[in-house]
């Protein structure tokens, strides 16, 4: 059956309301009891039946008032169950039974090595029991839960614990009541046998909150960081937006069986368990940043997505980018480091300009969808994300905190859209966002092209700007929107030139492009300058200024603003890659090289930024520059520049890399600072000179006690496939294979071995024991790693990479939907490609559309990308 798509322009208010739901759950793997007795109104004046949303339930009866009804008293299909005859007010009861055992989508109620738990955003809660699940519908929640005590010590619910009682048959049931109304999306339960770690934070009005986290048995030395995190997410955001926890406990659950990331659910977290534990020996740099991230995010949700939520899934960006915005912050905040910036925006250019110029392109609201799984997108969060920001460049701090106090004001408690968000920055800053608002409209990666005039004789000097937004597969016609600009201009000592001009600058020299095409003259500007236009990455677009080579070596040696030095670094490598890719040229100019290793010699630039002027365009990134990509000659021009430059910087690495050296192992700014360059440093010794390279990474995995280092020392082997490759991937296999989460960067360093055994290899791995496709995390690892970052080998020239991606997908897509159509990513992009690879990648999507099973998750996405 084809899927039918949801217009948000087809919205209406909900035709009855849920004030109040006592849900009764009766734990049994594969046939729990559900028991609902909800109070429903009817809204406005209609007389239409209730149709309740309903998938895989089991039907056991329904009542209104304590009346039951029979089988003409309602009607069921495979999604919905209406019921023709309701009055105004009443109570529904409505029991169902379901099998959480059978459950491998990991949407609703399901089991996790044992453990009950639930995820219902988006439309999780219909395969729980019959329900409104939409979140423009809010009600009262309590909800007792029953089961073996013995089995499961804790039975967990959003709220406060409000009774707990043995009954009659041994069983044991626990009772929640949330104070707060909420769409059930944000219903969660949990049941099992955990470790638990608990604490507790003082809110700024004094209040006592307690803090606890769950995790499976033995892993209590690995829940500090994220104890930590919460309470620093606590304190963050009462200081910067004055918002207080409303509970008296906050809840998180780490469990090892989960799609995403997390879930904010009310005042009852589930997590997967990669974003909560972590120590020294198990965990790098990266995850601790993870946790610290993620566990803001969902703190964070509590205000921004609990409190104010969304009225339909099209508005998922008001809590999603807002949200990110806010874990952005919060994250820089607490490095002090200017490189988060750095690597938000590689998020951007290499995963979400891809998505604004593939078949799946959607605005940061999306107009039209057939599966909402399929639009929790890097365009709705991190782009979403960079819209938020943008706001906040041109309201500056103040105005911003002002536009969120208003945006509380007026819809705490309530499901609101993303215009009402932008309407209260507005009001409360007297601000015309009107043009702003097309950024929520129009999907594509806005273009802006800007040439420039310097007058000697009159010093003046002119930017002419135009913008251009490509047409997306799915809108054609575009408008100008509202696209602030961060400037600087430079002279040719890279000193910075006071800017005069009768254009209206906001804070921070920042230019509002408003209409298709504008100029700005800047007066008394004493030499022709440098500009630097995007300081900051002050807006999610492409900038087109022909940059001289010289150019752009000054703003990477001195502009004050580390995402320009490293834009700038970035952009003349690409330009290199590309001319030899292309075949125009065989080398990179030595005042390039000159230029790069200068940074590298720098003792001024911190360890941090350096490592990230150090690095090489992303392939995504690069691929995202062009409409069509010959992949194999541009994987050799890397391949090219990464040599030459390597042997430049191979005696200043070398002396780098042994004066970064630390005795002993802290987590702190600086040292991580420090392992991040030494890593880099690594790569550049390995790829000058693999022997050496091999005794450093051995010497360095045997030494250290960290997984940081220890990881490097294996992804460095790995990529540069070094003699001791084996070696020490099968000594990391043997110390960790019964950790699954540890095991996850192993199964991602197999994925992307660039080497022609990597086949053989991969069904190798496959059959390991700690291998398993219905667990996402190890799934995504070994498959992501392959088909996302093991370019060579996934663009084999006989197809084989495409057609091993298609098989994982076949047998995803009846274990796991959402993941399926998450990783089949690589292959949608096929229209990217030239031939021979574009008609294969085409070939294997053919065959998935056929299958007779196929998910809607990916009949979506296939079919948009087949252009179907
Ligand atoms: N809100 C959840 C995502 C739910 C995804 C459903 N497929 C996590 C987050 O963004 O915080
Ligand atoms: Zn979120």
């Amino acid at each position: 059956m084809t899927a039918k798509a949801k217009l948000l322009s087809d919205y209406r208010s909900p035709e009855f309301t849920i004030d109040q739901i006592d849900l009764t759950i009766e734990l049994e793997p594969q046939a729990t009891r559900v028991t609902s007795v909800m109070q429903v109104r009817r809204q406005g004046r209609h007389n239409n039946p209730l149709v309740l949303e309903g998938e895989q339930l089991q039907l056991q009866s329904v009542a209104i008032d304590g009346r039951m009804l029979d089988a003409t008293g309602y009607s069921q299909t495979d999604t919905h169950l209406t019921i023709a005859e309701v009055g105004d007010a009443f109570e529904l009861n409505i029991v169902v039974m379901i099998n959480p055992q059978a459950n491998t989508s990991l949407e609703g109620l399901y089991l996790s090595d044992g453990a009950f738990c639930t995820q219902c955003e988006a439309e999780g809660f219909r395969k729980i029991t019959y329900y409104l699940d939409r979140p423009d519908v809010l009600a009262r929640f309590t909800t007792t839960i029953i089961g073996d005590a013995s089995q499961f010590p804790f039975m967990l619910s959003n709220g406060n614990q409000v009774a707990k009682q043995q009954l009659d048959d041994g069983r044991t049931a626990v009772t929640w009541q949330d104070p707060f109304p909420k769409p059930c999306y944000l219903f969660a339960l949990v049941a099992g046998d955990f470790d638990l770690l608990e604490d507790s934070f003082q809110t700024m009005s004094g209040r006592h909150v307690t803090l606890q986290l769950f995790v499976d048995k033995g892993n209590l030395d690995r829940a500090d960081y994220a104890m930590a995190s919460l309470k620093n997410a606590m304190a963050w955001d009462e200081q910067v937006y004055g918002l207080e926890y409303d509970l008296d406990i906050y809840m998180v659950v780490a469990v090892d069986f989960f799609n995403m990331g997390a879930m904010e659910n009310k005042g009852l977290n589930v997590f997967n368990s990669k974003y909560v534990l972590a120590n020294a020996r198990s965990a790098t740099d990266q995850d601790f940043n993870g946790i610290e991230s993620v566990i803001g995010h969902e703190y964070f949700h509590n205000w921004t997505g609990n409190r104010v939520t969304c009225r339909d899934w099209f508005q998922l960006s008001l809590k999603e980018g807002l949200t990110v915005f806010r874990d952005q912050c919060f994250s820089e905040d607490m490095t002090g480091s200017a490189v988060n910036r750095i690597d938000d925006v590689a998020i951007i250019r290499s995963h979400q300009f891809a998505e604004d110029a593939g078949p799946m392109a959607h605005p940061i609201r999306p107009q039209s969808v057939i599966e909402m799984n399929n639009f929790y997108t890097v365009t709705v969060y991190n782009k979403g994300a960079e819209v938020i920001r943008m706001m906040h460049t041109l309201l500056g701090a103040d105005g911003f905190r002002r536009g969120m106090d208003l945006y509380f004001e007026r819809h705490d408690g309530q499901a609101v859209t993303c215009d009402d968000f932008v309407q209260a920055m507005e009001d409360a800053n007297a601000f015309d966002l009107s043009r702003f608002r097309t950024w929520y409209q129009q999907a594509g990666t806005p273009e802006v092209s800007v040439t420039d005039h310097y007058n000697a004789e009159t010093q003046t000097y002119t930017l002419n700007f135009s913008q251009q937004t490509p047409a997306t597969a799915d809108q054609s016609d575009k408008t100008a929107t509202h696209i602030p600009l961060r400037i600087g201009l430079y002279d040719d000592t890279g000193a910075a030139i006071p800017l005069n001009t009768e254009a209206k600058l906001t804070d921070g020299n920042v230019y509002s492009l408003l209409t298709e095409s504008a100029s700005v003259t800047f007066d008394h500007v004493k030499t022709a300058p440098t500009p630097a236009l995007l300081k900051g990455f002050s807006a999610p677009i492409k900038l087109n200024y022909q940059y001289s080579d010289v150019q752009l070596l000054t703003l990477a040696q001195h502009c004050e603003d580390g995402f320009t030095r490293w834009d700038a670094i970035q952009s003349l490598l690409a330009r290199y890659i590309w001319q030899i890719a292309d075949g125009e040229t065989s080398t990179l100019p030595q005042n390039i090289i000159d230029g790069v290793l200068a940074i590298a010699s720098d003792g001024e630039i911190e360890a941090a930024l350096k490592a990230r002027l150090l690095q090489l365009p992303t392939v995504n990134g690069l691929v995202n520059q062009r409409q069509q990509i010959d992949i194999h000659p541009l994987l050799n021009a890397l391949d090219v520049i990464r040599e030459q430059l390597a042997s430049a910087l191979y005696d200043c690495c070398l002396a780098l890399y042994q004066q970064l050296q630390q005795p002993d192992y802290q987590l702190d700014a600086e040292s991580i600072a420090k392992r991040s360059l030494s890593a880099s440093c690594l790569g550049w010794i390995a790829a000058a000179n693999p022997p050496a390279a091999d005794q450093l990474c051995v010497a360095l995995y045997n030494n250290s006690d960290n997984m940081t280092e220890q990881l490097n020392a294996l992804t460095i082997a790995n990529r540069f496939d070094l003699a001791s490759r084996n070696s020490l991937m099968d000594q990391f296999e043997q110390r960790w294979q019964d950790d699954g989460l540890v095991m996850d960067k192993w199964l991602n360093l197999q994925g992307c071995w660039n080497s022609e055994q990597c086949f053989g290899n991969l069904a190798k791995v496959e059959g390991k024991p700690f291998f398993k496709l219905t667990n996402p995390n190890r799934a995504r690892s070994l498959i992501a790693g392959f088909s996302a970052m093991n370019y060579r080998y996934f663009h084999a020239q006989d197809g084989s990479g495409y057609q091993w991606l298609a098989e994982k997908i076949q047998n995803l897509n009846s274990i796991n939907p959402q993941i399926a159509a998450r990783l089949i990513n690589p292959l949608t992009q096929w229209r990217k490609f030239t031939a021979p690879q574009a008609d294969q990648m085409k070939a294997q999507l053919e065959q998935i559309y056929q299958l007779s099973d196929l998910s809607k998750d990916l009949q979506e996405i296939v079919g948009k990308s087949l252009g179907h």
